[in-house]
C-alpha cells in the first residue's frame, strides 16, 4: 500500500513476468519438473479471481480460467490456495532443490519458507533465470528498439527547449509526458535531470534546481515498453553552446564512446573495453594538465574511480542493469543479440585538488544502447545527436 487505501502502481518482477508473460498483482507460478530423466514438467498457477461483488470497482482479472486459455497453465486455482498446496508439496519430500523469487511479497514468502522448513534447499531463482535472459529473442529486441525510439523522440524534444531559467523538473515533465504520450505505461526508473553541481551526483533524483546559463545538465532516461528498458544519457549545455573548458572535458568522453562502440563485437571482454575506455580518458586528461598524478599508480591504487566512478555499461532488458552473469574464468563477455548500454564518462567534483579548479563540476556522461550483432554493433540510440555540432545544432545554434 501506498496510504491509506490507495496501492503503489504495480509491476510484475521481471523474473516472474520473464517465464509467464502474466501482469497481473497477487500471482504465484510454480514450475514443477516432475521427472528428473526428461523434460515433463508442469505449469501450476494461482491467481485473483474477482468477487462477483467488485466488478464495478475493478477491471477484469483472467483468474485461473484465463491462466490456463491465455498463459499456458497446466492447472490454476486461485490465489489464496498457494500457502496449503505449497506445504502439501513440500511436505512430500520429493524436491530437494527449489527455487524461489519470493522475497517482495512477504505474506507468500512466509507461508512458503514456513513449509519449506528444513526440507528443500531454497536458492535464488535468478541463478536459473539470469543466464536465459542474457540474450535476447527477436520479440524482446523489437519491445527495446521501441522503448529507445520513444526515449531518442522524448530527448531530442526535451533537450531542443532547454534554456536557461528553466527548472530541472520542467525538463523531466517533457520526458515523461511523452513517455506516456507513446504508449509506454512508465519510465524504466526515475528520470534525473542534473545540472551545475548536482551533475557529480550519480543517482540524483531531486529535478528541483534553477538551470542556468553556463552550466551542463546531464539527462539519463528510458521509457518501458512491453516491460523493456531503454537507457540513454546526453550531457548538454544549458544555454545552447559548450564553453572551451567543457568542450575539452565532453570531447574526451566522445573520444572513448567512439572507440569502445567501435571496438564491441561478439566475444569482445567488457573489461577490455572498460580499460580502453579509463586509459583514453586517464591520458587526455593527464596531457591537458586537468589532473595530476601518474596515471599507472591511479590505476593500481584504484584512485582514478573519483573521475570514473561507474561502470562502463550494463546489459538491458526487463530490468534497466539486466543481468550480465559472468564467464566460468571471470570473465564477461558481449554475445550477439545481447543489448548493451555503453556510457563512458568523467566526473570532476568540486574541491578536488588533484583537478584543476577551472574544471571543478564539469562532468559529462554520453551513454547510447547497443544491439550486439554477429558482425559487431548496431547502436539503437543513434538518431539521438551526440557530436557537439550537432547538439548544438538541435539546440538552435
Ligand atoms: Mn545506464
Amino acid at each position: 500500500m501506498r496510504n491509506g487505501d490507495i496501492n503503489y502502481d504495480f509491476r510484475a518482477a521481471s523474473a516472474f513476468f520473464y517465464l509467464t508473460g502474466f501482469e497481473e498483482p497477487n500471482a504465484v507460478a510454480v514450475i514443477k519438473k516432475n521427472d528428473l530423466d526428461s523434460n515433463n514438467s508442469e505449469l501450476i498457477m494461482f491467481v485473483e479471481q474477482l468477487d462477483p461483488g467488485l466488478v464495478q470497482w475493478y477491471e477484469p482479472v483472467y483468474g485461473p480460467k484465463g491462466a490456463i486459455k491465455y498463459f499456458g497453465a497446466d492447472t490454476a486455482y486461485v490465489f489464496g490456495n498457494f500457502g496449503s498446496f505449497i506445504s502439501s508439496l513440500l511436505s512430500q519430500g520429493s524436491y530437494q532443490n527449489v527455487y524461489a523469487n519470493l522475497e517482495a511479497n512477504p505474506s507468500i514468502a512466509d507461508s512458503f519458507y514456513k513449509s519449506a522448513g528444513n526440507m528443500v534447499n531454497v536458492r535464488n531463482l535468478d541463478e536459473m533465470v539470469n543466464p536465459l535472459r542474457v540474450i535476447k529473442s527477436p520479440l524482446e529486441i523489437t519491445a527495446i528498439q521501441k522503448a529507445v525510439e520513444v526515449s531518442v523522440q522524448a530527448m531530442s524534444e526535451a533537450i531542443k527547449t532547454i534554456e536557461p531559467g528553466m527548472y530541472e523538473y520542467e525538463v523531466a515533465a517533457k520526458l515523461d509526458y511523452f513517455v506516456q504520450l507513446n504508449g509506454c505505461p512508465r519510465t524504466a526508473f526515475p528520470t534525473i535531470v542534473a545540472s551545475g553541481p548536482n551533475i557529480n551526483i550519480l543517482h540524483y533524483q531531486d529535478n528541483m534546481r534553477k538551470m542556468q546559463a553556463g552550466d551542463l545538465v546531464m539527462i539519463d532516461f528510458g521509457a518501458e515498453y512491453s516491460y523493456y528498458a531503454a537507457d540513454l544519457t546526453r550531457t548538454v549545455p544549458v544555454n545552447g553552446k559548450f564553453s572551451q573548458k567543457q568542450t575539452t572535458i565532453y570531447t574526451i568522453v566522445l573520444e572513448a564512446y567512439q572507440a569502445v562502440r567501435q571496438a564491441a563485437g561478439p566475444g569482445v571482454s567488457y573489461y577490455y573495453l572498460y580499460n580502453m575506455s579509463r586509459d583514453i580518458i586517464l591520458d587526455r586528461l593527464i596531457a591537458a594538465g586537468i589532473i595530476t598524478g601518474d596515471k599507472a599508480a591511479m590505476i593500481s591504487s584504484g584512485s582514478y574511480r573519483q573521475y570514473i566512478p561507474a561502470g562502463l555499461g550494463h546489459c538491458v532488458g526487463l530490468d534497466v542493469h539486466d543481468p550480465f552473469p559472468q564467464e566460468e574464468n571471470g570473465d564477461r563477455l558481449l554475445k550477439a543479440n545481447m543489448v548493451f548500454a555503453l556510457e563512458p564518462h568523467i566526473y570532476l567534483y568540486a574541491n578536488d585538488l588533484t583537478v584543476n579548479p577551472d574544471y571543478w563540476n564539469i562532468s559529462a556522461r554520453i551513454e547510447d544502447d547497443i544491439l550486439i550483432t554477429t558482425y559487431g554493433n548496431e547502436n539503437l540510440s543513434r538518431d539521438l545527436p551526440v557530436e557537439i555540432e550537432k547538439i548544438e545544432q538541435l539546440m538552435g545554434n
